[in-house]
């Protein structure tokens, strides 16, 4: 809805109301016509002020509405007519104007906005373009390098920079409300003409072409096959090329095609999800988003190791006292400088200065005594974090919340080495962890409602996308992983080279293939965990190590590289080659195509021809059926929770929407069809063997993915 009320006498202030963010939906739509039309002809309103209730000016077109029929008055006519009001128009930003709402306030004669308001066209992360005239009006406004820049990228500007951009045209650090009437006053009756941007010209760089042509190679670099990006490119440069009526016209024909494409849908779909994984709840009906959590000051780091350090720097960046603990003397000193230097570093980036140094440092356990929560981040080895678990659990005063950063091992047999099994939670971080977004937060059989909510809400404080996950061996996203990792490995066998299947996911939308993300994080990771696992033979590479245990086809490839000490860049040598030890540049190495040929040779294998199709669908298709052994075994419990941890955690591209999703675009019958056909090609792999879960989905007329968690519950429930 929106309401018009007069202030000043003179004022006509029309409030947006439609909480939590005024959403134009489609009776603020028909609210802002009615009131403003009736502003507009009331002979005593010299002049209108647009504002938005609840602390938010607006935060664009009501996304929900998106994919339903839609109805009330549409955007483009509805700011038309603001525009060409006789009557200045202003709009007071409070909290955040954002897509279509920021394009409201294009169409007022003038902009003013709090200090701490914040604006943006984010349209290109939901799969659009701002089609209500954002990117006519934007460039003729502040120019087109800077608002290909807006556009293109999605960012939020401070109001400071919509300032110095030409964006606004007065912050105040006062109620925008009151500043926004008093602007009004002194306008009301002045002439508008030189006021209504689609009337600009927009300005025309010398160099357009050359600028146009550099912005499309960008956006292409980096949009890894997202088509949102390349079309906020071509609705600019109508913008400087054509009339504005043109202009509006182009971006019309553009936002249609987004619009029905299938990754407006899959972003979109991100865009709820994000937000759904934070509400929860346990599989004992217990909620952690309704379980207070309980209030974390000062936090320690047991490790400090890669992990350990970027989780310090997390912590302490999010306001928290630090105790960093490392028994090692040399590796402790290196710690130190480590992490002032990526404190310091933060600190810049983020254009703050370097707050006081809240992190405490120790080589004796002991100082972990008065904390409130620690977190574990030793080396990935059973024996020894079960010593420090029941060390904490004699040191940590009563209460204290112990987590664990192991992204494997199970949780449950850490929490039984301690006095409280219901304190004890998962903090799984991603490397490099004051960077990586996601954190899966591991919730074991005791685990309380309260330990998962306070480690939920620390996530957020430390501005992760939080996902809470069962436990079991590699949580949700490692688990995945290997299903993948091995049909890769079997390719490779079968014909293929790294190169070919790297192409294959990258050209899909990772930002790196297997192999080149193998070389990244070292072989010798999951070398360590098949060798305690008795799957290595020893000695393999001057043999003929065979390839199954147990009945299971296995490959032991990536267990030969690993004996000629191949373990990726930190060896400048793994499935590339690099210049030298940590380089980042992967280059095809002639020795493991001959390697591949003589081990081929070797067992008895005919290279095949193996196309990109059969790359993807073995290596995708293998871990989604693992995601939905997932959701069976109740480890997840949505469809949204795995796809966010695999878009924030694992580099799946956003446009897709997540494994789950990509699924449901595919086809879930198609998806099973061909699980079918590789097992029986392969008996040997259960990885590839359709499970029930996705057999049932089918059976039930493959419903969207929205629709899953009643038939996940069914299934659980007929257990
Ligand atoms: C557009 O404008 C197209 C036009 O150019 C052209 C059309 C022709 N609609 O994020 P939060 C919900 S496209 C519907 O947790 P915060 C959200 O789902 C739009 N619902 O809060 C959540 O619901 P729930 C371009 C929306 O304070 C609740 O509000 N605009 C919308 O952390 C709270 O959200 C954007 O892309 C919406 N537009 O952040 C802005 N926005 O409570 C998208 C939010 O049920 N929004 N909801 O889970 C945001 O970026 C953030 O929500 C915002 C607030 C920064 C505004």
């Amino acid at each position: 809805m929106a309401q018009c009320t007069r202030v000043s006498g003179s004022v006509g202030l029309i409030t947006l109301q439609n909480p939590p963010v005024n959403a134009l939906s489609a009776a603020v739509r028909q609210g802002i016509v009615d009131t403003v039309k009736r502003a507009l002809s009331d002979p005593k309103v010299k002049s209108v002020v647009i504002c938005g209730q609840d602390g938010i000016f607006c935060g664009g077109a009501d996304i929900k509405e998106f994919g339903t029929k839609m109805s009330g008055p549409p955007l483009v006519p509805m700011i038309h007519a603001i525009e060409a009001a006789s009557k200045p128009v202003v709009a007071a930003i409070e909290g955040g104007a954002l897509g279509g709402g920021l394009e409201l306030a294009l169409g007022c004669h003038y902009r003013i906005a709090h200090s701490k308001a914040r604006l943006g066209l984010p349209e290109v992360s939901l799969g659009l373009l701002p089609a209500a005239g954002g990117t006519q009006r934007l460039p003729r406004l502040i120019g087109v390098p800077a608002a290909l820049d807006l556009i293109t990228t999605g960012r939020h500007i401070t109001a400071a920079e919509a300032l110095q951009l030409g964006v606004v045209d007065q912050v105040t650090e006062h109620r925008t409300v009151d500043a926004a009437v008093k602007f009004a006053l002194s306008v009301a009756g002045k002439p508008l003409d030189g006021r209504r941007i689609s009337t600009y010209p927009c300005p025309r760089p010398s160099d357009l072409d050359a600028l146009f042509e550099a912005a499309m190679q960008k956006v292409r670099q980096n949009a890894r096959g997202a088509i949102a990006p390349v079309a906020c490119v071509q609705a600019v440069r109508a913008a400087a090329t054509l009339p504005y009526i043109q202009g509006m016209e182009r971006e019309k024909e553009l936002m249609a095609t987004l619009f029905t494409s299938g990754q407006a849908r899959a972003l979109q779909y991100c865009f709820f999800a994000q937000r759904a994984v934070s509400k929860w709840s346990m599989p004992s009906g217990a909620r952690w988003d309704t379980s207070k959590p309980r209030p974390v000051h000062k936090a320690a780091v047991i490790g400090l190791g890669t992990m350990g350090r970027g989780i310090t720097v997390a912590l302490a960046q999010a306001g928290l006292s630090v105790v960093a603990v490392e028994t090692q003397e040399k590796q402790l000193m290196e710690a130190k400088q480590a992490v002032s230097a990526m404190l310091e570093r933060g600190a810049k980036r983020r254009g703050v200065a370097p707050g006081p140094d809240k992190v405490s440092y120790s080589h004796n356990i002991q100082a972990v005594a008065d904390v409130d929560l620690v977190i574990e981040a030793v080396f990935e080895d059973m024996d020894l974090k079960k010593k420090v678990f029941q060390q904490m659990s004699v040191i940590c005063k009563p209460g204290t919340f112990l987590c664990t950063n192991t992204s494997a091992l199970d949780v449950d047999h850490l929490a039984s080495q301690t006095r409280n099994p219901e304190l004890v939670v998962g903090m799984h971080f991603f490397a490099p962890a004051h960077v990586m977004k996601l954190l899966e937060v591991v919730h074991g059989s005791q685990s309380s409602p309260q330990t998962v909510a306070t480690a939920m809400q620390l996530g957020k404080k430390m501005g992760k996308v939080s996902v809470a996950v069962g436990n079991c061996r590699g949580f949700v996203g490692n688990r995945m992983l290997k299903p993948y990792v091995e049909q890769a490995f079997f390719l490779l066998e079968e014909g293929a080279t790294p190169e070919l299947v790297d192409r294959a996911l990258e050209e899909f939308g990772f930002p790196m293939g297997v192999f080149r993300m193998s070389d990244l994080s070292g072989l010798d990771v999951g070398w360590r965990v098949r060798r305690g696992d008795g799957l290595v033979e020893p000695g393999a590479a001057s043999g003929q190590p065979a390839r199954s245990r147990g009945g299971r086809r296995y490959s032991p490839l990536g267990d030969l590289l690993c004996e000629q000490g191949r373990f990726g860049q930190k060896t400048g040598r793994g499935w590339y080659q690099y210049d030298k030890p940590g380089s980042r540049i992967a280059r095809s190495d002639p020795w493991l195509h001959s390697f591949l040929e003589e081990y081929r040779a070797r067992h008895g294998l005919v290279a095949r021809r193996i196309d990109h199709q059969e790359v993807l669908e073995r290596c995708l298709y293998a871990l989604i059926n693992e995601g939905f052994r997932i959701l069976e075994d109740g480890i997840a419990t949505g469809p949204e929770d795995i796809d966010i941890i695999y878009v924030f955690g694992y580099g799946w591209p956003r446009h897709r929407g997540g494994p789950m999703f990509y699924a449901g675009m595919v086809g879930l019958a198609k998806v099973l069809e061909r699980l079918e056909h590789y097992h029986q090609a392969h008996p040997d792999v259960p990885y590839l063997q359709p499970c029930s879960l996705l057999r049932r989905l089918v059976a039930g007329g493959s419903p969207p993915v929205h629709r899953w968690r009643e038939v996940i519950k069914k299934f659980h429930s007929q257990l």
